[in-house]
């Protein structure tokens, strides 16, 4: 038994936006992606530059999952064989021929958004909804309605690996709000309220390099868990949290032992919305390019009932 502390205790005088968009709230810090914020995404717009964030689901190299779920698998159902001799393709007028496929997926498999509903403890689920709603499916705070709503606004890519002079980070290796803002500053960009926060490690460089021995002791680098941190994002009304990690922060809490405080401090307690398993790849080598860390960002997971997560292909234009 581990002797971590309970997130009850940990978070206990933690900051929480329950309530603060009412009690049927069901999407949380989106709430702050205004029209006005969605204009003033656009307006980062200039160059007609589009770049797409999705990991590729059937990547023959492999794709990094979360411990104990499994890649996408795809399975051909028709092709040009089921025309072959002796075959049983359907025969229509004019000789069409088609394929088809379909797949068996985690939903939160590969590039994804987290439902609110997707991770707590106490018992209560984001807006204090009580746990028992998730069994059987999210009946409150499921992916749909971030689905219904949609996600644009500004984006601002912070690129952590290269701010430090690094490939990719380590295994374990954090960073904070601090490291945030100095890595903007770095980047002569400015981080503004209710800016889509988008984190590059390339952290999962060490997936594709390592294969299986990624997961031996498996802890990703990524953001780390304190009190002034939960306090920024609350004061910065960061609405949702990009990465191209699994799971956004550092796995294991170094000073607690907890895992994915964050998932809880700011998905469950706040509403920010997480976005996983990214690839920041192409669109932060434009931006060290040109310079222009910031663009429009735009995302629509799937409209699934019930839901806890979607796989989704957001997209930055610049
Ligand atoms: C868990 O919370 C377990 O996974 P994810 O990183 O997909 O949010």
């Amino acid at each position: 038994m581990s002797d971590a502390p309970a997130l009850t205790d940990l978070l206990a005088n933690a900051p929480s936006n329950w309530g603060k968009w009412g009690s049927a709230d069901e999407v949380g810090a989106l709430n702050y992606l205004t029209e006005t914020e969605v204009l003033r995404g656009v307006a980062e717009i200039g160059a007609g530059k589009v770049f797409t964030l999705q990991r590729l689901i059937g990547d023959p190299r492999g794709e990094p999952v979360w411990p104990g779920r499994r890649p996408a698998e795809r399975e051909q159902v028709i092709d040009e064989s089921a025309w072959d001799e002796g075959g049983d393709g359907p025969e229509f007028p004019g000789g069409l021929h088609y394929a088809d496929d379909k797949i068996e997926a985690f939903l939160q498999g590969s590039t994804q958004y987290d439902a609110l509903g997707h991770v707590w403890y106490d018992g209560r689920i984001w807006n204090g909804y009580d746990a028992r709603s998730t069994v059987g499916g999210l009946e409150k705070a499921s992916v749909a309605p971030i689905a219904e709503r949609g996600v644009a606004g500004r984006g601002v890519l912070l690129d952590i690996a290269r701010f430090r002079g690094k490939d990719h980070l380590d295994a374990g290796e954090t960073f904070t709000h601090e490291d945030l803002e100095a890595c903007a500053a770095a980047q002569g960009t400015a981080i503004e309220d209710r800016d889509i926060l988008l984190i590059r490690t390339n952290h999962l460089r060490l997936f594709f390099d390592q294969g299986d021995a990624f997961y031996d002791g498996f802890c990703e680098a990524g953001l780390v868990y304190s009190p002034e941190l939960v306090e920024w994002f609350q004061r910065r009304e960061i609405p949702n949290l990009v990465t191209d990690t699994i799971a956004n922060e550092v796995t294991t809490d170094p000073d607690t032992g907890v895992a994915l405080v964050l998932h809880n401090a700011l998905m469950r307690n706040l509403g920010v919305v997480f976005t996983e398993i990214c690839d920041l790849e192409k669109l932060a080598a434009d931006c060290a390019e040109d310079g222009k860390y910031t663009f429009f960002y735009a995302a629509a997971p799937l409209k699934i009932h019930r839901a806890s997560g979607s796989p989704v292909n957001p997209m930055a234009v610049k």
